[in-house]
C-alpha cells in the first residue's frame, strides 16, 4: 500500500481509538507545570502510531511529542512528526476540539501532512504538490487580506505576559478581532480554510505544526518564525502563520521593530536565535 494511504489509514484508525478510550476513566498527569497535561490517552495513541508504523516500514523514523525519537540528529530517509493529541487541555476540559497531527518528511523534504479533527470526524490531508483535502473537498488556494479586515488567531495567555504582550498587542489592537481555539494544529487548519487570517503564538514543537504547515503551504499561505525564518521539522519556534500578504504585513509592519528582542526569546527559550 502507498505510504500516503497507509498514513491516512492509521490517523482514522487512532481517532476511532481515542474516541473509545475517552470513556473509559482518564488518568491526567502534568508535565512542565500545573498547566501543561498529559493523559493515558495521549501516550496510548502515540505508541499504536510507532508501533503499526514501526511494524509495517522497520526503517522509518518518528518524532512524537510523548517522548519518541527526540534525539533526532539527521533528517535522512522517512520521519514521522506525531503529535498524537494537539490541544490536550481541550481534551481533558471540553472533550472537543482537539485533533491528531502527522508530518511525513522524506530526506528532509514535506512529503504529506494530516491534521484529524476527531470529534468531528474530518480529516485534513495533503500529499506535497497535490493539494490540500477537508475529507474528500480540495481546499481553495488562500486570499490576500489586510490586518484591518482580518480575523486572527491568538492565545489571550500570551496578552498577559510582559515581553510577549508587547509584542503582539498592537497587531492584536488593529486586527478586526482575535481568536483562541487551543488546538495549534486546528487554528493552522483555520488559517488553510481562511476562517482565520493568521496565527501566531511565540513557542511550539515541530508535531504543533508538522502536519498543519503542509496543508497551509499547500493553499498558498505562509508560516515562519517570528524573525520570518523557515520552520524546521526537528526544533521547536516562534510561530507566524498566514495569507501571504497579511504574513508580509505582520512581519514588516509590526514584528521588525522587535528583532532583537524576538531573537532573545529564542535564545533564552530555545539555546540559539
Ligand atoms: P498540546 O496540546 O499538544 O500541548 C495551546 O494554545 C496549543 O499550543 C496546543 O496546540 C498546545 O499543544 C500548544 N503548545 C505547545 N507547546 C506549548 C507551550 N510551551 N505553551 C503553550 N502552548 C503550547
Ligand atoms: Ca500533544
Amino acid at each position: 500500500m502507498a505510504l500516503y494511504d497507509f498514513a491516512k489509514g492509521i490517523i482514522l484508525e487512532a481517532g476511532n481509538k481515542v474516541r473509545h478510550w475517552m470513556k473509559e476513566d482518564l488518568d491526567i498527569e502534568t508535565k512542565s507545570n500545573p498547566n501543561d497535561l498529559v493523559t493515558n490517552v495521549d501516550k496510548a495513541t502515540e505508541n499504536f502510531l510507532y508501533e503499526t508504523i514501526h511494524h509495517n516500514y522497520p526503517d522509518h523514523r518518528v518524532i512524537g511529542e510523548e517522548g519518541h525519537g527526540h534525539e533526532l540528529t539527521d533528517t535522512n530517509g522517512v520521519i514521522w512528526v506525531i503529535d498524537p493529541i494537539d490541544g490536550t487541555l481541550n481534551f481533558v476540559h471540553q472533550q472537543e476540539n482537539f485533533a491528531i497531527s502527522i508530518g511525513i518528511y522524506y530526506n528532509g523534504e514535506p512529503y504529506a501532512g494530516f491534521v484529524y479533527d476527531v470529534m468531528k470526524d474530518v480529516l485534513y490531508h495533503t500529499k506535497v504538490g497535490e493539494g490540500a483535502y477537508e475529507n474528500t473537498h480540495l481546499l481553495k488556494p488562500l486570499e490576500d487580506t489586510e490586518l484591518k479586515t482580518s480575523i486572527i488567531g491568538i492565545n489571550p495567555n500570551w496578552l498577559t505576559k510582559p515581553i510577549m504582550g508587547k509584542i503582539f498587542m498592537p497587531i492584536v489592537n488593529d486586527a478586526r478581532s482575535a481568536r483562541a481555539y487551543g488546538s495549534a494544529a486546528l487554528e493552522i487548519i483555520s488559517v488553510a480554510k481562511g476562517q482565520l487570517a493568521a496565527y501566531l503564538t511565540p513557542r511550539l514543537q515541530p508535531w504543533d505544526y508538522a502536519g498543519g504547515l503542509m496543508i497551509l503551504n499547500e493553499v498558498g499561505g505562509i508560516g515562519t518564525n517570528l524573525l520570518g525564518d523557515p520552520l524546521e521539522m526537528n526544533r521547536p519556534n516562534s510561530i507566524v502563520m498566514a495569507n501571504k500578504q497579511l504574513h508580509d504585513q505582520i512581519l514588516n509592519q509590526y514584528l521588525s521593530e522587535f528583532k532583537e528582542t524576538i531573537a532573545s526569546h529564542h535564545e533564552k527559550r530555545f539555546g540559539r536565535k
